[in-house]
């Protein structure tokens, strides 16, 4: 699946023009505002953003993985809120129906996802299962036709605007092989939203705790149809969605080394432009050399991931797209934090886009996996036998 390359080019001119003369300048209006923009949603729709990913025959563009990422690096050169509006409906939200739904599944739920009229989220994490992703205590209980549905979901992005969840929740035994993952309207009986978490960075991203009491769903919900694939279901989900935060961490990186390279010419001491200092410039090279790495990392990992089939899982690509997360959120936080230093005290008022980023930044190590999560996979695929 791929748009041909005239068309994307086309797309990618328009996202490029939409990212510069409309998201950037309305970046300091997310900090004084509890949401993006109304109009900037409508345009969004109007674009296809919300169906990037959603195959043509769906109503959506059908990017392949390796134009996801292009897009993905442009929309990083902003602020991370105006893509999660639509970024758990090209990603993780409904990734899980696209790969392993039943064909009723697909036409019911992917043309709305792809238009936008419908918002879908992912709901894995849980207080007591982060890390452990295997150890859910939400439970489903079968009752004749309908599963009922018990627990609490944490940090869900996007719930405050979802119409649906792809959730996962215990139908089985003890560990991964008893996690089904399933469809949940978000207007069902029982569900519940918590507060708005007040976050550190990213901060119009709208998370909130999903809270389940008795909420019943027919068995037809179960993504696929087959209990006891949600774990399974889940990583390969979590694969793409990886691969892409390390796309947005380049585009971020991008941006921020933009910023520094401007700050560095037209700031001066000592009677010169700051960026003839070549302390200055060691910090600029730094940047630029990671930023490089990691855009060709992220880049040779999409190659191999659009060679395979997109329901199937490798867990050599698996291992390669652990790689490019760990290297490419690592590498933005270094990136952010010369980005601050080369601003010096500047950096730190947040009236400067760095002081944003740098706070933005630092969530992209910790979500869809933290860096020890990424650590643990590689490690492990290396020390698989052959
Ligand atoms: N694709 C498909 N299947 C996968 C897979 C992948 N990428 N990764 C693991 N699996 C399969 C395994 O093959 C195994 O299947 P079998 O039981 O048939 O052998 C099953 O899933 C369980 O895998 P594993 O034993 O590796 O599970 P663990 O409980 O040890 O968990 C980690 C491994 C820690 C890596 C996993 O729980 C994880 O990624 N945690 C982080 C979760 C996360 O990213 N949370 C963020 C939420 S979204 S913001």
């Amino acid at each position: 699946m791929a748009l041909d390359a005239e068309s994307f080019d086309i797309l990618l001119h328009t996202i490029q023009r939409f990212v510069r003369e409309r998201l950037v300048p309305a970046e300091n209006y997310l900090e004084e505002h509890d949401d993006v923009p109304a109009d900037i949603i409508d345009d969004m729709k109007a674009m296809g953003l919300f169906g990037l990913t959603v195959p043509e025959e769906y109503g959506g563009i059908g990017l392949s993985v390796g134009q996801e990422l292009v897009v993905n690096y442009e929309l990083g050169r902003t602020a991370a809120a105006f893509r999660s509006v639509f970024g758990t409906n090209i990603g993780i939200g409904s990734q899980g129906i696209l790969m392993d739904g039943t064909p009723e599944q697909k036409a019911e739920y992917l043309p709305k996802v792809a238009s936008g009229e419908l918002i879908m989220s992912f709901a894995l994490t849980e207080p007591d299962a982060g890390t452990d992703a295997a150890s859910l205590k939400t439970r489903a209980a079968l009752d004749g036709d309908h599963y009922v549905l018990n627990g609490t979901k944490r940090y869900i992005t996007n719930a405050p605007r979802a119409g649906a969840f792809t959730l996962m929740a215990c139908t089985g035994g003890p560990g991964a092989g008893g996690v089904s993952s399933f469809i949940v309207p978000a207007h069902t009986p029982g569900l519940k939203l918590g507060k708005t978490d007040k976050k550190m960075g990213q901060r119009r991203t709208k998370t909130c705790d999903v809270i389940l009491e008795n909420v019943r769903v027919p068995v037809a919900n179960i993504i696929g149809g087959v209990p006891g694939q949600g774990f399974k279901a889940a990583m390969k989900v979590l694969d793409r969605g990886r691969l892409n935060i390390a796309a947005v961490s380049c585009g971020m990186a991008s941006r921020i080394l933009d910023e520094s390279r401007r700050y560095a010419r037209e700031r001066k001491q000592f009677g010169k432009a700051i960026g003839q200092f070549q302390l200055i410039q060691a910090m600029l090279a730094d940047s630029q050399a990671e930023l490089l790495a990691g855009w060709s990392l992220v880049k040779d990992v999409a190659l191999r991931f659009d060679a395979k089939p997109a329901h199937v899982s490798d867990p050599d690509v698996s291992m390669r797209v652990s790689c490019a997360k760990l290297f490419a959120t690592e590498m933005v936080g270094r990136v952010a934090d010369r980005g601050v230093q080369i601003h010096g005290g500047a950096g730190y008022i947040n009236e400067y886009p760095v002081e944003r980023f740098y706070r933005d930044a630092r969530l992209l190590r910790l979500y869809e996996g933290t860096t020890q999560v990424k650590q643990l996979i590689i490690g492990r695929e290396l020390l698989r036998a052959d």
